[in-house]
C-alpha cells in the first residue's frame, strides 16, 4: 500500500499536473508554429538551391561552360569513322572525289555553349546515330554557273523560278503577282526581329539563275560562281542530264566530315582556327545594309574553291551555298530511326515531309550553311546540323552538288593511309 502510494507520490512529483484547456490549445499552437517554421526554412532553402543551380537551358547558354564539358560529351556521343578502305574502281569522274563510305556518327550535340555555336539547340540533329553509307563520287565543289549553263543550253531546260505561275498552282493570288522570279535576301535599314526571316527575304521579279540579283544583274564574270535559284526540281534535272544524282542526307553528311569525328566544324573543334576563315559565312551585324565586314574576303557569294578542302577533298561543305539533299525534311526523322543502338545502313530520308514551323509545306533537306550564316542567327555551318526548303522554292544562297553511286575495287588503300584522310591524300596524289 505504502509502496503505491509512494509509486503514486513519485508518478505525482515528476510528473507535471493536468494541463488546463487553456494550456492545451498554446502547445497545440506553438507545436503548429515550429512545423510551420521547419516548412518555411525547407522551402526558403530549395529556392535558393534552385537559384545557384542553372536549368539545363542556361547551363548551355552559360558563356562559361567549359569546354571540356563539350568535349567530353561529345566523346560519350560520337564515335570513330571507320571508313572503307576500298578504292574507288574506274578512273576518277571529272570535277569528282572518292568518298570511301563506312561507317559513322550521324548528328549534332546542342551547339550553344560551343565556340561560335549560336544560340539555336538545333534538336532536329539529335539523336546521334550510327549510320553506313556505300562508297560514291561526289563533286569537290558547288556546281557552277557555267555548269549549269552547258546543261541549259544542252536541253532547253526552264527553271521554276524563270516560269510565270499558273493560276492553278495559286488560285487566290492577285494577276499582278503571278510573275516569273525568285527570292533574294535584302539587307534592311535598320536592325530587325531575328525570329522573323520574311525581315530580309523578298521576291523579286525576274530573279533567276541568269539573274541573280535581279534583271539588272547577269553572269558576266561570275562563271565559276556556285549556281544559285535552283529548286529542288532544278537540281535534279542537272543531275539527271550530268548521269549524277543528289546526296542523300547522310552521304552528305559523311562526306562534309571527312573523316573526322564528331567535330563540330568539317575542319575541327574550332570556328576559327589561328583568326584563318575556313569558309565563307558572315560576320557582322546580321541583316544590316553594310553589315557584312567580309572578314573572310567575300561579302555574299564567292566563287567555288575559295577555302580549304575538307578531308576528303570537297570545297564549301561549310557555308558560301547552301546544298540540296534528296531526302524529304523531317525534324523528327533521327528520332524516329528504328534501331537507335544499331547501324542504319544507307539510310534514303523518311517518306514524307514534315516541318512543324510550316506543316504544309513539303521540305527537302538543305546542308551546310551559306554566306548569310552567323553565330548571331543560324549557325548551321556547323557539320551535321540540318536546314530544310521547300521544293519549288529557290533563292541567291542555295544551290547543290551532285553524286555519283560507285563502284569499290579490289584495290585497298595502302596500310598506311587507311585512316580516312591520309587515304584520301593518297587518292588526291594518284
Ligand atoms: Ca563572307
Ligand atoms: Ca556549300
Amino acid at each position: 500500500m505504502a509502496r503505491r502510494r509512494s509509486r503514486h507520490g513519485s508518478r505525482s512529483l515528476s510528473a507535471p499536473a493536468r494541463p488546463t484547456a487553456v494550456q492545451r490549445v498554446a502547445r497545440r499552437a506553438i507545436v503548429a508554429l515550429i512545423i510551420f517554421g521547419l516548412m518555411l526554412v525547407g522551402l526558403v532553402a530549395g529556392l535558393l538551391l534552385l537559384e545557384t543551380r542553372p536549368s539545363n537551358e542556361s547551363a548551355s547558354k552559360s558563356a562559361d561552360t567549359r569546354p571540356s564539358d563539350a568535349a567530353h560529351s561529345a566523346v560519350a556521343m560520337f564515335a570513330p569513322t571507320i571508313a572503307n578502305v576500298a578504292l574507288a574502281r574506274g578512273p576518277t569522274p571529272d570535277g569528282m572525289v572518292w568518298i570511301p563510305g563506312g561507317e559513322f556518327s550521324m548528328g549534332a550535340l546542342d551547339p550553344r555553349s560551343m565556340d561560335h555555336g549560336g544560340n539555336q539547340a538545333m534538336d532536329d540533329a539529335r539523336p546521334i546515330h550510327r549510320v553506313y553509307v556505300d562508297g560514291f563520287w561526289m563533286d569537290a565543289t558547288e556546281v557552277t554557273n557555267e555548269q549549269y549553263a552547258r546543261f541549259a543550253a544542252a536541253t532547253g531546260y526552264v527553271t521554276v523560278a524563270e516560269r510565270k505561275p499558273t493560276r492553278a498552282e495559286f488560285p487566290s493570288a492577285p494577276e499582278e503577282n503571278l510573275v516569273a522570279g525568285s527570292v533574294i535576301f535584302s539587307p534592311t535599314s535598320q536592325a530587325v526581329e531575328l525570329m522573323n526571316h520574311y525581315n530580309w527575304w523578298s521576291y523579286a521579279r525576274g530573279a533567276n539563275w541568269r539573274h541573280p540579283q535581279g534583271p539588272g544583274s547577269d553572269l558576266k564574270g561570275r562563271e565559276n560562281y556556285p549556281v544559285v535559284h535552283v529548286a529542288y526540281e532544278d537540281a535534279q534535272a542537272f543531275a539527271k542530264w550530268a548521269g549524277k544524282r543528289l546526296p542523300t542526307e547522310a552521304e552528305w553528311e559523311f562526306a562534309a566530315r571527312g573523316g573526322l569525328a564528331g567535330k563540330p566544324y568539317v575542319w575541327g573543334d574550332e570556328f576559327n582556327p589561328g583568326d584563318k576563315w575556313q569558309a565563307n559565312v558572315y560576320q557582322g551585324d546580321f541583316p544590316l545594309q553594310r553589315g557584312d565586314r567580309a572578314e573572310d574576303g567575300f561579302e555574299g557569294i564567292a566563287p567555288v574553291a575559295q577555302f580549304a578542302r575538307n578531308g576528303y577533298g570537297l570545297y564549301d561543305v561549310a557555308g558560301n551555298v547552301w546544298e540540296w539533299c534528296s531526302d524529304w525534311y523531317r525534324s523528327d526523322y533521327y528520332a524516329r530511326l528504328p534501331a537507335p543502338a544499331g547501324v542504319t545502313r544507307n539510310p534514303q530520308g523518311p517518306p514524307d515531309s514534315f516541318d512543324p514551323s510550316e506543316p504544309r509545306e513539303r521540305k527537302r533537306v538543305h546542308r551546310g550553311g551559306s554566306f548569310l550564316c552567323t553565330d548571331q542567327y543560324c549557325t548551321r555551318y556547323m557539320v551535321g546540323t540540318r536546314g530544310k526548303g521547300e521544293i519549288r522554292s529557290a533563292s541567291n544562297h542555295l544551290g547543290f552538288r551532285c553524286v555519283m553511286s560507285g563502284k569499290p575495287s579490289s584495290e585497298l588503300a595502302p596500310r598506311n593511309a587507311r585512316n580516312a584522310v591520309n587515304a584520301t591524300k593518297t587518292l588526291d596524289a594518284k
